[in-house]
């Protein structure tokens, strides 16, 4: 009969000098596959005498189960040894410095945003985020924009499949509902502005149906339409980078300003090309106004205490003025060309005074 012992010894062995999980698979297959010699001793067991047969069949299965401990055991300490080496081959030291020729661009919406947001942030402004989905309460309601304003009716607003009271979340339709939270939840006073994602129903050359906005807030106790102008002339110089740009404040209604104005930049449309800063026509590029005292009643405000402005403007229109882009639908068509041409180095993060990209 067998020395068990050797056998052991000899299976034990190759498990644990196995150099991959490929040979340590062989190792078990050879020992304990259908085939192996482990396998073969099990089938013997029959034809031996039953005390025999008892003693060296409890035998046999002790060595069974070491070498099967091992072959285990073998498997662990591979695959660990496996994950160490890829870690190790996947190594990426973070504080090499980044590339500049690299081939990645920065999409003209988030320069566009993050210039908006080193200019405002240089006059003291924070900046808010908010959900894109929205309860009809601080995407309308508090706004003063009344149930049968258009702006609710189905043809404009994205409507969530109503829940069971009947109730239904909208796709935030501009970033004011930002603003309601954050009069909700932060004492005046209050210097914020709100960059995001905004939806409305339509889709044609001029508009897409996800699109964005940036709105501004100010709220204290003393604030005028004299700080509005100011603001909004400052940033539009900043913006465009032209120290002599006219502006127009132009009177208008939104539900929820009063008074309301529009504001326009001076341009010349008499040559092929629009030309902002000069000339003697007009470009309308975003909307302002005294906050509502309705709205600040709304949003948890005594209006007797405090008063503001908020304006809005849309990103897509003011990055095309900026940078020339033509088309608005270019903006989400993923080309890679495309951002080539009208994407921003990785490193030209916009500063005031380290200069805005032009
Ligand atoms: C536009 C005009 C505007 C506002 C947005 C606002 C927000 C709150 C309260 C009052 Cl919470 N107003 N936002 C005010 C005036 C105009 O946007 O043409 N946007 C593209």
């Amino acid at each position: 009969m067998q020395d068990l012992g050797e056998l052991e010894k000899k299976w034990r062995g190759a498990a644990e000098t196995a150099a991959s999980a490929e040979a340590l698979e062989a190792v078990r297959v050879e020992a304990l596959g259908k085939k192996g010699e482990i396998t073969g001793l099990m089938k013997t067991l029959g034809t031996l005498a039953p005390d025999e047969r008892k003693n060296f069949g409890q035998q046999l299965n002790l060595v069974k189960d070491a070498v099967t401990t091992a072959i285990e055991s073998r498997k662990a300490t591979l695959g660990d040894a496996a994950i160490d080496a890829r870690l190790q081959s996947e190594r990426l030291d973070l504080t090499l410095p980044a590339r500049p020729e690299a081939l990645g661009k920065i999409h003209p919406i988030s320069q566009t945003i993050d210039e908006i947001i080193a200019i405002f942030g240089e006059m003291g402004f924070g900046v808010r985020e908010g959900p894109d989905i929205e309860d009809d309460f601080h995407n309308f309601e508090a706004l003063n924009i009344p149930k049968d304003h258009p702006a609710r009716q189905m043809q404009d607003t994205f409507y969530l499949p109503a829940k069971e009271d009947g109730s239904q979340m909208v796709l935030r339709t501009h970033t004011s509902p930002v603003q309601v939270r954050t009069m909700q939840n932060e004492p005046p006073p209050i210097r914020v502005i709100c960059p995001g994602r905004t939806y409305r129903v339509d889709s044609d050359m001029t508009h897409s149906p996800m699109f964005h906005q940036v709105e501004g807030l100010v709220i204290d106790q003393a604030t005028h339409m004299g700080h509005l102008k100011g603001c909004l002339q400052d940033f539009c110089r900043a913006f465009f980078g032209i120290d002599d740009l006219k502006l127009r404040f132009r009177p208008s209604y939104f539900p929820f300003t009063e008074p309301s104005a529009e504001v326009d930049i001076g341009c010349d449309r008499s040559g092929r090309e629009l030309k902002l800063g000069q000339g003697n026509d007009w470009l309308e590029i975003l909307g302002c106004g005294m906050v509502h005292p309705k709205v600040l009643k709304n949003c948890g405000l005594d209006p007797e205490k405090y008063q503001g402005f908020a304006f809005g403007m849309g990103i897509e229109r003011i990055a095309m003025l900026k940078y020339g882009i033509p088309d608005l639908r270019t903006f989400y068509d993923a080309d890679l060309r495309w951002m080539r041409h009208y994407g921003f180095m990785p490193l030209d993060v916009p500063s005031v005074v380290g200069g805005l990209t032009r």
